[in-house]
């Protein structure tokens, strides 16, 4: 009898804790700016409620498809999406455009017991206040999962209950990277359509995407079948940092062009802005492989097996050498309709065309002549990435290079990427280049996340802790004010050098995007490090729901 009445008091308490509705709660990551309190009742989300959109608008009809779909991830409830002309109606979620928000990114979201309103001053405004409102739905409590389905068992719905309130934020920069090299180790579409995703939960929006290096060609140029052919292959990887023994497994794989327009527009959807590199005239090895007579001592070059930097780059002596440049290019524009595209320009060694009489012989023909630190072949680096940079300006594109473009005399039009050190950065903003901040320290992802090193899987070196990343300041506290609006915003890179699967990836950059996702959107005041690690547990949750890999040890480590 006594067992009789405990397990029927364990199923009334089961019961009654099951049946209490999921609470959101706004303080998600990034943080929004504000977030004040409304004297009204909570707002009970359950599955009556409709997602409406303004008629006739795609981007927000998906956006409207797109919070249906994550609530439902979360929670198990399904809610319709509606066109509509009518702006609010009661007990719905209202997607609006307003153009009375702050910045073109930001967003309002309004809760009130009447109903939900999310508005932005465009569509990517909206999106991001959608992310929100995904963020703050609990994901990780017993029971109340939509994944596990145990609320429908019980007949629960997974109903949330939306505190009445006003939340805001605009992001501080407009340019919100991450980076992904899918050259060292290829991964395919569907990795990069989640890395997208988890871009987006994190309110980024532009990926620089490494497609081409001396390890493998990994973009179908149609003009030049063996690129991909012969250069998306390799004999074999390095094991370790650089030992001489090779793993002997042929390697590589490559985008088509019907799978890249394909990303693209997953991408859009989420509105991330892709930037292809192509780097040159470095990081060239595969291209020169497949196509020999692109290099100065006409090879036979392999695509490369080891990592790290080659002597053998392009010769920017022979014409036809430029004319691959522009076909190459042509092609890329085609297929990314950013404005950005990024050429490399790093890590180039010059000692072959020292020796190459066709670049000395464009040095001579072009008058370059070494000043100070500058070689005449740095100035011959310049002159090409000058060709490239007019070529794509007179296509209405704009380059990106490494910040090794500044040793070279490029124009003030090209956008440095800063990523040895800080110091690049404030000297080419002095000079007038827009600039990304992406320094080694501490934005460089294929870094080790402690110093603890003997318990993670192998990375590049380095040591990036979560707080390190939490505190990096884009913007130097002495950059003159007058030139403090060229440093667009900050990326993280992931070079997959010892990155060789997808779980791998996600290890090493959750949880430090969340801690980028910060930087990229709190003003400096705003930012708490105690406070983020609050808030972690929470998105860490959305990681784990969607199966993430991900190092759980960051959340505990108090690692500095
Ligand atoms: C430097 S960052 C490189 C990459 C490597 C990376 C490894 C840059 C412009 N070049 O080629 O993969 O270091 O961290």
């Amino acid at each position: 009898m006594k067992k009789v009445i405990f397990s029927l008091l364990v199923t009334i308490v089961a019961v009654t804790a099951a049946a209490q509705p999921l609470r959101a709660d706004y303080r998600v990551v990034p943080l929004p700016d504000r977030i004040d309190g409304i004297k009204d009742r909570d707002f009970m989300l359950d599955g009556s409620c409709l997602i409406d959109y303004p008629l006739g608008n795609r981007d927000m009809e998906r956006n409207a498809a797109m919070l249906s779909g994550y609530i439902e991830d979360l929670t198990g409830l399904h809610l319709s999406t509606r066109p509509t002309s009518r702006i609010y109606r009661d007990g719905c979620i209202s997607l609006l455009l307003d153009p009375k928000v702050d910045s073109d990114e930001g967003y309002r979201i309004t809760v009130t017991a009447r109903g939900v309103e999310i508005a932005g001053k465009t569509p990517a405004g909206v999106f991001y206040g959608i992310q929100t409102l995904r963020k703050s739905i609990p994901a990780g409590q017993n029971g109340m999962n939509g994944m596990n389905g145990m609320n429908k068992q019980d007949g629960m719905d997974g109903k949330v209950l939306l505190p009445a309130a006003q939340v805001s934020a605009s992001p501080r920069f407009g340019y919100r990277g991450m980076h992904l090299d899918c050259v060292r180790h290829f991964f395919g579409e569907e990795t990069v359509k989640r890395y997208l995703d988890i871009m987006a939960l994190h309110g980024m929006n532009r990926l620089h995407w490494h497609l081409t290096d001396d390890q493998g060609w990994r973009i179908e140029i149609q003009k030049y079948p063996r690129l991909t052919e012969v250069g998306g292959w390799r004999n074999g990887t390095t094991l370790g940092h650089n030992s001489p023994v090779n793993d002997g497994i042929r390697h590589g794989g490559y985008f088509t062009q019907a799978e890249i327009r394909d990303i693209v527009r997953y991408a859009a959807d989420r509105y991330i802005t892709i930037i292809p590199e192509i780097d040159m005239p470095g990081h060239m090895v595969a291209a020169m492989t497949a196509y020999p007579e692109l290099g100065c001592t006409g090879g036979p070059y392999e695509v490369w097996t080891l990592w790290g930097v080659t002597d053998d780059i392009l010769c920017i002596g022979k014409d036809q050498t430029l004319q691959f440049v522009k076909d190459v290019l042509d092609e890329v524009m085609a297929l990314f309709p950013g404005q950005y595209i990024h050429i490399g320009g790093d890590e180039s060694p010059r000692m072959r065309w020292q020796q190459c009489p066709l670049c000395q012989q464009r040095i001579r023909e072009l008058g370059l002549v070494a000043k100070g630190k500058q070689s005449a072949e740095a100035l011959l680096q310049g002159w090409f990435t000058t060709q490239v940079q007019n070529y794509l300006t007179a296509h209405g594109r704009r380059i990106i290079g490494w910040d090794e473009l500044l040793d070279c005399d490029v124009d003030a039009t090209a956008t440095i990427m800063s990523w040895r050190g800080a110091e690049p950065g404030a000297q080419g903003a002095k000079l007038g280049h827009d600039v990304i901040m992406t320094p080694v320290g501490p934005l460089y992802f294929d870094y080790y996340q402690t110093d603890k090193t003997w318990n993670e899987p192998m990375a590049f070196g380095g040591c990036n802790t979560l707080k390190k990343v939490y505190d990096f300041e884009p913007v130097a506290a002495d950059l003159p004010a007058d030139v403090r609006h060229h440093i667009l915003g900050a990326q993280a890179n992931v070079w997959t050098e010892y990155i060789t699967c997808e779980p791998q990836i996600q290890y090493q950059v959750l949880p430090r995007m969340a801690a980028l996702a910060e930087v990229q959107w709190l003003q400096p005041t705003e930012k708490d490090y105690q406070d983020f690690m609050a808030r972690l547990p929470q998105l860490v949750d959305i990681y784990k729901h969607y199966g993430w890999t991900y190092r759980a040890r960051s959340l505990t480590d108090n690692e500095v």
